[in-house]
């Protein structure tokens, strides 16, 4: 009755302020999947066991954590350099979350409540929460500004904080089922309600995030304010008359905070990668629960700016490192690629929530290959050394010293290494989703799912060795048969496309046919949004299998993509490659690929924790032992996965591989 009555008033409330709706597709959360691969579970353990403790370490180290326990003592001096830097504990709380739900750890499950403790008391009696001013609120971090919220629309990150405070209680909330981290992530949430709204303060706040998290308070609490509160820091944008909109200077402009016109008139990605992603990410998410038709027009435009104009072939965005912002339409350098983990991690928000509203596959598709590329590369395979950019090529002059050539320990702004704490172990969460009668498959990962799918209950097995085989099997366990439709998303890299534009194609696109099998026997489908569609009664045994072809394809850009002219990539099933320096005779800048080249593909099961790898004979461009002539000899190739580059030292990496020689570049000896 009690659970009746709350649903009524939450309804009622909801209406009331603005709830119009939801997303209509719906994730299978990640408490029902239970994954069982080769591929993430293991990446998913590596975080269990070696990052999520040695980034609790450097919080530890680097005084995080003591600035919490000076502000809780009101007196000390903050000690780390960011305002911002509370987050790391916060990110690392979320993934730890998501992770105890994995692996139960009594121990990891203690040391969360210590921290937790210290952070609530950190906490000033009204619910503000920002150590940088808390510990002594007279002496200041230059960004925070001299009284709260000053300097919010620029750097002081307090709502950024209280963005990340949100996401990781709520996680902490929905995988441990306690209350002590959300209480304070509420509390907080109630004083940001309070201070900002119409007749109160008006921000756009300076890095998105809190919007994300102020819904998935609403969705937790269903209290209307933090629905309300998100809409408005939306809503917020572009009204701000203190820029200058003649300035070519993105800070000065407002286009680095996504601040220069309203969220409605946007209609291109621009500025701060990763601020853009998380807005685009919240602007989904309260255009789903509001029905705001102009955001969804702002959010489709943008996406399809980025896919079709921004987005590298691996999935990277924010091409430009000054201002780590998205560059101009078409600005993709290979040697200066900035491609910022955080930005990835943001795109996979942005694409999973662009599903929920269209229901189409190419979200999941340019999601697919961002985790598996762009994303992924960001972590080394030890699980402790991390890539903050993630660059497109190494040339062994090193050229731009601030392409990082190898991964590093943590960093000074430790965004990313912690982002990736908590976006591991969130994968379980994206595997399936749910509308009607209809069960989504958009990753293919070994798994035992359980879920309710029209009013009863079914488990859902998948078999497969994805990213390396195509041969997906799916069992179906049912007490009794179910009619519903099982929608397998059929990748568009299985279609013929290698994304969902014409930013990059395939060089010589091959159409095969996808089998699919039930019991044995294959079936005619029809596909929906990039979705095979199998509607059956399902019961108990029923074994579907698709069968994905897994070509070696050449992937070219699109022609006004200036730094690519003339090259291709290598694709295999939703796997970009790239070629090292150590497995290509010392160097990778020398080869070039004729576009008759024939490759195989096999698996090394010893070799960067298992990989499939793609050979060949490629003509490369050698210096003779005295530097007195240049001849093109024909020499063994081999191209690893790009997420799996720089785990071996320092050397030459090359994606791009040109197809013909235009011209040599000498560079004089000694
Ligand atoms: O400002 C907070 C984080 O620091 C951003 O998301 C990253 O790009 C880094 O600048
Ligand atoms: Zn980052």
């Amino acid at each position: 009755m009690k659970r009746i009555l709350f649903s009524f008033c939450f309804l009622y409330t909801a209406i009331a302020f603005g709830q119009k709706g939801d997303y209509a597709y719906k994730p299978v959360p990640f408490t029902s999947v239970q994954l069982t691969d080769n591929f993430w579970m293991p990446r998913i353990k590596v975080n269990h066991m070696v990052t999520i403790p040695a980034s609790f370490e450097r919080c530890e180290s680097t005084g995080r954590v003591k600035n919490f326990v000076m502000a809780a003592n009101r007196s000390g001096k903050f000690c780390t350099i960011f305002p911002f830097d509370d987050t790391d504990i916060y990110k690392t709380i979320e993934g730890a979350s998501y992770s105890l739900s994995l692996f139960p750890d009594p121990k990891l499950s203690a040391y969360l409540d210590s921290l937790i403790a210290i952070v609530g008391r950190a906490q000033e009696p009204d619910g503000y929460l920002y150590t940088a001013r808390t510990i002594n609120p007279d002496s200041v971090h230059p960004w925070s500004g001299k009284v709260r919220w000053e300097k919010e629309r620029e750097l002081s990150h307090e709502l950024y904080n209280s963005g990340h405070l949100y996401e990781a209680a709520a996680a902490h909330y929905l995988a441990t089922g306690k209350r002590n981290f959300l209480d304070i992530a509420l509390k907080n949430a109630d004083l940001v309600c309070s201070v900002f709204g119409p007749g109160k303060r008006h921000v756009a706040p300076g890095h998105e995030i809190v919007e994300m998290g102020l819904v998935k308070l609403y969705r937790i609490t269903g209290k209307p304010e933090y629905l309300a509160t998100a809409k408005d820091f939306i809503e917020y944008r572009g009204h701000y008359n203190g820029y200058d909109s003649t300035s070519k200077d993105e800070w000065k402009n407002g286009t680095y905070w996504q601040d220069a016109i309203p969220v409605v008139d946007q209609r291109e990605a621009m500025g701060h990668a990763v601020r853009a992603g998380y807005l685009y990410a919240g602007v989904a998410d309260i255009a789903a629960l509001t029905g705001d038709q102009k955001l969804i027009v702002a959010i489709d435009s943008i996406w399809d700016n980025v896919v079709s104009k921004k987005m590298y072939v691996q999935g990277g965005a924010g091409a430009i490192g000054d201002g780590e912002r998205y560059g101009d339409n078409y600005e993709l350098p290979n040697e200066t690629a900035y491609n910022e983990t955080c930005a990835a991690i943001a795109n996979v928000f942005w694409n999973e929530r662009m599903f929920m509203l269209h229901g189409d596959s190419k979200y999941i598709d340019v999601l697919e290959k961002i985790l598996y590329n762009g994303l992924i590369s960001g972590v080394g395979l030890d699980g402790k050394s991390f890539f903050y950019t993630n660059a497109m090529q190494i040339k062994s002059d090193f050229t731009h010293p601030s392409m990082e050539a190898e991964r590093s320990g943590w960093f000074p702004c430790s965004c990313c290494p912690t982002n990736l704490v908590r976006l591991l172990p969130s994968i379980p969460g994206y595997v399936y989703a749910q509308k009607d009668d209809k069960l989504f498959v958009n990753l293919f990962i070994n798994s035992k799912a359980t879920l309710k799918i029209v009013d009863n209950d079914i488990t859902l097995e998948q078999q497969n060795n994805y990213p390396w085989n195509g041969d997906l099997n799916f069992v179906v366990d049912s007490k009794k048969p179910v009619a519903f439709s099982m929608l397998v998303r059929i990748p568009g890299w299985a279609r013929g496309q290698a994304i969902p534009s014409d930013l990059y194609t395939f060089q010589h696109a091959t159409q095969s046919q996808v089998l699919i099998i039930v019991n044995g026997e294959k079936i005619e489908y029809a596909l929906e949004n990039g979705y095979a569609v199998i509607k059956r009664k399902w019961k108990k045994g029923d074994v579907l299998q698709v069968q994905l072809p897994m070509n070696i394809d050449r992937v070219t850009a699109n022609e006004k993509v200036t730094s690519d002219i003339g090259k291709i990539a290598l694709q295999r099933g939703p796997i970009m490659y790239c070629a090292e320096w150590v497995d290509n005779n010392g160097k990778a800048a020398n080869m070039f690929i004729p576009e008759n080249t024939t490759f195989t593909a096999a698996f090394s099961p010893n070799l960067l924790s298992g990989v499939e790898l793609i050979k060949g004979s490629v003509p490369a461009v050698q210096v003779s032992a005295d530097g007195k002539s240049v001849q093109t000899v024909s020499q063994p190739f081999t191209a690893i996965p790009y997420y799996a580059w720089a785990n071996r030292g320092k050397g030459e990496m090359m994606l791009w591989f040109p197809q013909k020689i235009k011209e040599v570049d000498l560079v004089a000896g000694q």
